[in-house]
């Protein structure tokens, strides 16, 4: 059965590649993936669909390490064809298409939730930090300036990958006041920040949050400095693995990304990804409000009983 199409193996190498990138466009361009293969499918029998399904899952999450949502949102439109009572695999892709758009909507139904939520924190003439390129961050930011909101940005570059330009080109097209800096200089410029503000690739049982490499130190930076520092992320960035004991991957990228013709014997790590301890974040700002980190995994279990199953 020909179920693992083009589109998940080109969208496979998409993510691994970055050009698709930000824990919630993997996601959906993930979804989008499994919903075109499935319409494809040339199998009559719900075995061989499921199969298909499942080899479409696994190359989708081989594709980086540490997405949760990605695999929150896969296993749940697979689950939905598992519970199906349908027999056959024309009827069956037409469950996915249900359940990739249902779970499409919610997603866009919780960003405008976390963006408005979050945009009432931002006070006028303030200077917010972020890192990275996070949509959630950009889009809250977008919605703070369209309702008038007077405020600027400052970017780190984010190395390895820069993805800092992507941010920086987006607020110059919003018209907001940008500053681009590197990385290490976060704790400088910490004091004139009012308020930081990341996006997340990963929450963990114990409330901690995993997002691009650099964040901790930033939260590290701003605590010091008592800077308020909130993370925006839907709640199915909740990995429900880290409940039961296992550790969230950290993927660690190709090492040329740092230093392609570097010296010979030099070791280079390349790590994408660092967990942020729940004890510096202010709030977590979700679909359900603004939360403590410590009471997420309550707030998941009441809102998504389905993601510890
Ligand atoms: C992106 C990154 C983003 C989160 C959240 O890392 O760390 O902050 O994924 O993004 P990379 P979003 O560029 O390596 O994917 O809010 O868009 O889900």
């Amino acid at each position: 059965m020909r179920i693992l199409s083009k589109s998940v193996n080109d969208t496979a190498e998409k993510i691994k590649r970055l050009e698709i990138q930000g824990a919630r466009n993997v996601a959906i361009a993930a979804i989008k993936a499994i919903e075109a293969s499935a319409k494809q499918t040339e199998t009559q029998s719900k075995t061989h669909f499921l199969k298909g399904l499942s080899e479409a899952e696994n190359t989708l999450f081989a594709s980086r390490e540490t997405e949760p949502l990605m695999r929150n949102a896969v296993r749940w439109i697979i689950g939905q064809v598992e519970s199906s009572r349908e027999k056959k695999a024309a009827k069956l892709a037409r469950t996915v298409s249900a359940a990739s758009a249902k779970f499409l909507k919610d997603l866009e139904e919780s960003n405008e939730k976390i963006a408005e939520i979050g945009a009432r924190r931002i006070r006028d003439n303030s200077v917010i930090l972020t890192h990275c390129h996070s949509s959630t961050v950009t889009y809250l930011l977008r919605k703070a300036k369209q309702q008038g909101k007077r405020f600027e940005v400052v970017c780190t570059e984010t190395r390895p990958a820069l993805q800092g330009r992507t941010t920086a080109k987006e607020m110059l097209k919003l018209g907001i006041k940008t500053t681009m800096i590197v990385d290490s200089a976060a704790r400088y410029f910490m004091n004139h920040i009012d308020l930081v503000i990341v996006g997340a690739d990963a929450i963990t049982s114990e409330g901690n949050i995993i997002n691009k490499i650099g964040t901790s130190a930033i939260a590290l930076a701003a605590h010091e400095a008592r800077t308020p520092f909130y993370v925006v992320s839907e709640l199915l960035k909740f990995d429900p693995a880290t409940t039961y004991g296992d550790y969230e991957g950290i993927e660690e990228r190709d090492t040329d990304e740092i230093w392609r013709d570097a010296p010979e014997n030099l070791i280079i790590r390349n790590p994408a990804f660092d967990v942020t301890r729940r004890d510096y974040i202010h709030g977590v700002i979700c679909e359900e409000g603004i939360v403590s980190p410590h009471s997420i995994m309550e707030i998941v279990h009441r809102k998504y009983p389905w993601v510890f199953q």
